[in-house]
């Protein structure tokens, strides 16, 4: 039986990849040259320093370390000017009435993410208490598709993989989850989608009984 939900953040809980992609743009326009919304595509799911990376790549550009973490900083400030402006109005649509069916069936959440802000961002929308473990960016040493931050919320919980659900937006974040031997609810487009178990456009659109019978 299902008796664990593991949920990502970016994409699942809130859409702050509009934000990431803000920052990111305004940190390679600093630089000389842009990223377009279809390239931010790649970024979903992918920790802050790989996101760089590939950004620096895209321009052509090689930098040292130094170079890079202080890129990586005044990126995260610009971010966090754009996420100190959240709300619980920024949920997205379904979410709230999903963990009331959740917590109903006193099933056990953790959230996913590999970001570092992400306490923050829950304390914002005010959903830090909607979850029984938070593993984030600072808890882990490998980003998605590594399974790993998805293997120690369940470990956290208590629940073995295969009791678990893992509800994702991003590929990488799919892909992460199939490796930990979870089963998936993409959220998205099933056309991009394409190794998750079931694809919904959002939350709003799924019931918590679709999920146990998995
Ligand atoms: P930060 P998730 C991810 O969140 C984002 O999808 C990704 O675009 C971002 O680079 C990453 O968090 C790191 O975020 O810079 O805040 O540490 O989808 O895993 O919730
Ligand atoms: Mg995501």
């Amino acid at each position: 039986p299902i008796k664990a939900l593991l949920f990502d953040l970016d994409g699942v809980i809130v859409d702050t990849a509009i934000f990431h992609y803000q920052a990111w743009r305004r940190m390679a326009n600093s630089l000389g040259f842009d990223i377009s919304e279809e390239f931010n595509e790649q970024l979903k799911g992918i920790s802050r320093t790989e996101s760089l990376d590939l950004i620096l790549a895209q321009g052509g550009l090689t930098l040292s370390d130094e170079q890079k973490a202080d890129l990586a900083a005044r990126k995260n400030g610009w971010y966090l000017e754009l996420v100190s402006q959240m709300t619980p109005a920024d949920i997205l649509p379904g979410v709230t009435d999903f963990f009331g069916q959740v917590k109903a069936a006193r099933l056990k959440t953790a959230l996913g993410s590999v970001s570092k802000n992400a306490r923050l961002i829950l304390e914002r929308i005010g959903m830090l208490d909607d979850f029984d473990a938070i593993i984030d960016g600072t808890k882990i040493a490998r980003g998605k598709p590594d399974p790993e931050v998805f293997l120690k919320g369940a470990a956290e919980l208590g629940v073995q993989p295969a009791e678990s659900v893992v509800f994702e937006d991003a590929v990488a974040g799919i892909e992460a989850a199939k490796r930990g031997g979870m089963r998936v609810v993409g959220i998205g487009d099933p056309a991009v989608l394409t190794k998750a178990d079931r694809v919904v456009a959002s939350l709003a659109e799924l019931s918590l009984d679709e999920v146990l019978i998995f």
